[in-house]
C-alpha cells in the first residue's frame, strides 16, 4: 500500500519548468468558483543563475487578460493590487501564493476543469520568456 501512495503522489506533482537558471515549480490554478470571471495561478520561482532577474509579466492562454497582483489584508478588508516588476536577486525563491503574490487570470474562454492545464508565458526585462504549463486543481488547494 505504501508504494502505491507514493505512485499516486508522484503523478499529483506539478512538472517544473526551467529556463535560464530560472526554475517554476509547484504551479497550480484552482478552478474558479462557479459563476466567477477571475481565478489565480500559484508557484514557486527560483533564480539560480548569478545575475538578477526581472519578472515584468506574464501571459495566460485562454484568458483576455492576466495580471501580476499581490493581495494584502488592511485590517478585515483584504485588497490586491497590480505589480509591475518583481527583482529576483541570485538565489532567491519568490513564492506566488493565496492571500500574497499571485498571477491573476481574468475572462476565461473556457471553463477551466480540473486536470486541465494553463498555459503561463512569464516574460522578463531582458527579454526572456519561460513558458510553464500549469495543472487546474480543485478549489481552495493551499488556502
Ligand atoms: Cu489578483
Amino acid at each position: 500500500m505504501k508504494r502505491l501512495a507514493v505512485l499516486a503522489l508522484s503523478l499529483m506533482m506539478p512538472l517544473a519548468a526551467s529556463a535560464g537558471g530560472l526554475t517554476v515549480s509547484d504551479a497550480f490554478v484552482p478552478m474558479a468558483p462557479p459563476g466567477v470571471m477571475a481565478h489565480a495561478a500559484y508557484f514557486n520561482l527560483t533564480n539560480d543563475s548569478p545575475e538578477t532577474r526581472r519578472l515584468i509579466g506574464v501571459r495566460a492562454e485562454g484568458y483576455a487578460m492576466a495580471h501580476l497582483h499581490r493581495s494584502e489584508e488592511m485590517g478585515d478588508v483584504a485588497t490586491m493590487s497590480s505589480v509591475d516588476a518583481i527583482d529576483i536577486a541570485p538565489g532567491q525563491r519568490i513564492v506566488f501564493t493565496p492571500g500574497g503574490l499571485h498571477v491573476m487570470l481574468m475572462h476565461p474562454a473556457a471553463k477551466q476543469a480540473e486536470g486541465d492545464t494553463v498555459l503561463l508565458t512569464l516574460t522578463f526585462a531582458n527579454g526572456e520568456t519561460l513558458p510553464v504549463q500549469v495543472p487546474v486543481t480543485r478549489l481552495r488547494h493551499g488556502s
